[in-house]
């Protein structure tokens, strides 16, 4: 038995339902880092993987709100505060039905190695809740966040807990659970990241995870001996904060986006998609996606259960590069053999854990650059810190400056990761070289700072 098999072995508990997608994180990371325990025994002696996979402490809390008809209204919140060996809890906020302790733990999970990725002083957090934003009018989103915060400022703060967005959770709702923080606490602190740019937030963190996702395909194409992006069709899932910021940059230089989606349908826009009717539908309307072709007639709209269980429509249309950037899980082992049936040359996961362990090994296995979550979707915690350092010391930086950082970032992640690839015996493979590099820096401080 490997050293991967015998650690897993000591996890299986983490098998039943609510925890499968933490298990999928967990397990992707141990194989990754099997050469790294093998060649160093200090990370079995100071038992890492044992300290690492259980979280610090997980707030689980009643969120009690009154709705639009004044019904009481009971939702469930969390704060999942995994590691802190790094810098203060860092990590999104996530406002979806489906939310629950396990889908936070992997997320969490995640989260510690990409902001260690980030190279930044931040550990990794995540929280939210079943609350679905969908349907609701402005006052209910409001008096949401407000009894969310209610709970939840007591184990947050600039130096201990910093969450920010996540799916569900923008500068809307950022600013609600601001303004309660600001009204419980009396103090007016950077103790959320994503906030509107006129009470503290940073330039170009809204763009941030779309543009910084393009910016590391753009390094690891070049660092791969590829085609760059300009003049070439991609696909994009999704069509929130990720993915219309992704479109966006890649548009800016000269790409040709087809596709994007929502959790009803996918939009195929062979001239390229609009992305100002993008942003009025889903940003400022917050309406269906199908209402797309009534602009653009000769676009077609697929829904969702038009398409044959198993796969997708997005990843059945054929592209140079693809950039799954909805949600967990929406790229399978069908989705990927599309994709290369169909010649795509990479794969970027703006999302989290967007594709399946099945679909990465068959990309992977077909020579497809593939780019993962923890490091390519890493732009967005990255801004959060510029964030945090611009609340710190009661400074705005201009939107080139953010810009430039990001970028250098991006790159900087990118060559890493393949660097470490390389010294780890699996060059060019980013997955594993992401997780090498990502569990690293945590471990070694974890070491440093005793138990
Ligand atoms: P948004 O809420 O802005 O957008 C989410 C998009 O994904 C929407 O288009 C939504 O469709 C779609 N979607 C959500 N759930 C499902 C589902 N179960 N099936 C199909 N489609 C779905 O979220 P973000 O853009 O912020 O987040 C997208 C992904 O990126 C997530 O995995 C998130 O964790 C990750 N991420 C986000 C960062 C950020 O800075 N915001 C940073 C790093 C990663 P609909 O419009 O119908 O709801
Ligand atoms: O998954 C993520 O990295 C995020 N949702 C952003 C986290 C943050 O703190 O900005």
């Amino acid at each position: 038995m490997g050293i991967a098999e015998t650690e897993l072995k000591k996890f299986e508990y983490s098998t039943c339902d609510e925890n499968k997608l933490f298990y999928q994180a967990m397990e992707e990371v141990i194989y990754s880092i099997a050469p790294l325990l093998e060649s160093d025994s200090r990370y079995e002696e100071y038992s890492i993987l044992e300290r690492l996979v259980v979280p610090d402490r997980v707030v689980k809390f009643k969120v009690t709100w009154l709705d639009d008809n004044n019904k009481i209204q009971v939702n469930t919140g969390y704060r999942v505060q995994f590691n802190n060996a790094l810098g203060p809890y860092k990590g999104g906020l996530r406002f979806h039905p489906t939310v629950n302790e396990g889908v936070l733990k992997f997320l969490g999970f995640e989260q510690i190695f990409k902001n260690s990725l980030t190279g930044l002083p931040i550990g990794g957090a995540k929280g939210g809740s079943d609350f679905n934003p969908k349907g609701k009018s402005d006052f209910e989103i409001m008096k949401f966040c407000s009894a969310f915060m209610t709970e939840l400022h007591k184990y947050i703060g600039p130096r201990v807990d910093v969450p920010a967005g996540d799916i569900g959770v923008g500068a809307r709702e950022i600013g609600y659970l601001f303004g309660e923080y600001k009204k419980i606490t009396s103090s007016y602190e950077g103790v959320l990241t994503g906030k509107p740019f006129m009470f503290g937030g940073s330039l170009m963190r809204p763009e941030a995870t779309g543009y910084g996702a393009v910016y590391f395909t753009q390094t690891m194409l070049e660092m791969e001996g590829k085609e760059e992006l300009a003049g070439k069709v991609c696909t994009v899932s999704g069509a929130g904060n990720v993915a219309l910021h992704a479109i966006e940059k890649l548009q800016q230089i000269g790409a040709m986006v087809v596709t994007c989606s929502d959790s009803k349908g996918t939009i195929y826009d062979s001239r390229g998609v609009d992305l100002e009717l993008l942003k009025e539908l889903k940003m400022v309307r917050r309406t269906s996606l199908e209402e797309y072709i009534q602009v653009h007639s000769d676009a077609k709209y697929i829904p969702l259960e038009e398409y044959p269980e198993g796969g997708h429509a997005v990843w059945d249309i054929p592209c140079y590069a693809a950039f799954p950037c909805a949600t967990q899980n929406e790229l399978t082992e069908v989705d990927a053999q599309n994709l290369i049936a169909n010649g795509c040359v990479s794969v970027t996961e703006g999302a989290n854990m967007p594709s399946t362990p099945e679909a990465i090994d068959l990309l992977q296995s077909h020579g497809v650059c593939f780019a993962p979550a923890k490091a390519a979707n890493a732009g967005g915690v990255a801004v959060s810190e510029f964030e945090m350092s611009q609340n710190a010391s009661m400074s705005k930086w201009s939107f080139e400056k953010v810009d430039e950082k990001l970028k250098t970032t991006m790159q900087q992640i990118c060559k890493r990761v393949a660097l470490t690839a390389k010294d780890y015996g699996v060059e060019g493979n980013y997955v594993h070289g992401a997780n090498i590099a990502g569990f690293k820096r945590v471990a070694d401080a974890m070491i440093a700072e005793g138990i």
